[in-house]
């Protein structure tokens, strides 16, 4: 992970110097980083006492975020001409407009910044963007000490609860991550307490989802020389268990960890039109390109996307894909 600069620092003061009211907005179907640098960056502008309003499409269908739905909303508040341009969207999380679903067309036009940390984002004057950060909210920490100070113990929960979901409990990251558990020091300074962390984040799982696991499990398939493991969720499954509380992470998880797998491929059929597809990987796979194929995106090891069409169909494409790099 790269240290903020000092220019950076400067652009991003002067975004806040230069607007009345800002919109925070993160990427739809919001992840824990997501939601928490948003929450972070709220907290930064609370200090400084600007004001703002929290966007998200949603749906907040991941357990560990549903508690944050309260501080978001859907709708942009509605702002003159004047108003608007004298209004900065802070984007969090994601680089691209249309990540943002509906909320794209009422927020095209705004001056916007971008903290991000996705591999297909750029860097531009009004961004800071580090693909080699774990997760955006440990750009916002950065942020955060040097526009504010030290941390207060509701920003530095919310950056450990983005930093800890979108590092999967600190077990992605490798050698080059002392600078990170550095900042994951001064959280825990500031207050927040691991273990009670750990519990918000994994504990009160509705009971169907252990039962959804199972059958994700047992259905579940290995291709490429065993390299590869696909499993799908049809509409029934999610009719009988899936409605609440998916656990995509520990499916994953349990998946990667058999012998000789290196990929997991998850498909979901939303609709009888569409599907979603989570993929995880190992070392060197790069999911994210595959994932690209499809339309969708990511990082190299986690990446995912959306599509028409069945499952079944979908299988066979996920394959031949996989088949290349495997
Ligand atoms: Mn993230």
């Amino acid at each position: 992970m790269k240290t903020v600069s000092d220019r950076q620092i400067e652009s991003f003061k002067n975004f806040l110097n230069t607007h009345d009211f800002f919109f925070i907005a993160g990427h739809k179907e919001p992840d824990g980083d997501c939601v928490s640098s948003s929450l972070a960056v709220s907290c930064i502008l609370k200090k400084l006492n600007l004001e703002f309003q929290l966007l998200n499409e949603g749906p907040f269908k991941r357990n560990e975020i549903s508690e944050f739905e309260k501080y978001f909303s859907k709708e942009p508040q509605f702002l003159s001409k004047p108003e608007r341009k004298k209004t900065g969207l802070i984007i969090v999380d994601c680089s691209e407009l249309k990540r943002l679903g509906e909320l794209e067309a009422e927020l095209k036009g705004l001056d916007t910044f971008i903290i991000d940390h996705h591999l297909t984002a750029l860097e531009t004057d009004t961004s800071i963007i580090d693909s080699s950060a774990p997760a955006a909210c440990c750009i916002v920490q950065q942020i955060y000490e040097k526009v504010i100070g030290e941390l207060d113990e509701e920003a530095a929960s919310y950056i450990f609860f983005g930093q800890s979901t979108d590092t999967g409990w600190f077990r992605f990251l490798g050698t080059d991550s002392e600078n990170v558990f550095t900042q994951t020091a001064r959280l825990v300074k500031a207050g927040v307490n691991p273990r009670t962390m750990y519990d918000k984040i994994t504990g009160g799982r509705p009971y169907s989802t252990r039962k959804l696991l199972g059958i994700l499990l047992s259905k579940a398939e290995r291709y490429c020389n065993n390299k590869l493991v696909i499993t799908y969720e049809t509409l029934e499954d999610t009719k009988k268990y899936g409605q609440e509380g998916r656990d995509s992470d520990s499916l994953y998880s349990l998946l990667l960890s058999a012998e000789g797998v290196e990929a997991v491929a998850f498909l979901r059929q939303d609709t009888e039109f569409s599907c979603t597809g989570g993929l995880r990987s190992r070392k060197d796979c790069d999911v994210s390109a595959i994932a690209a194929k499809f339309d969708g995106g990511g990082h190299k090891n986690a990446a995912g996307f959306s599509c028409q069409g069945k499952v079944e169909n979908l299988i066979t494409e996920i394959k031949k894909e996989f088949s290349k790099v495997l």
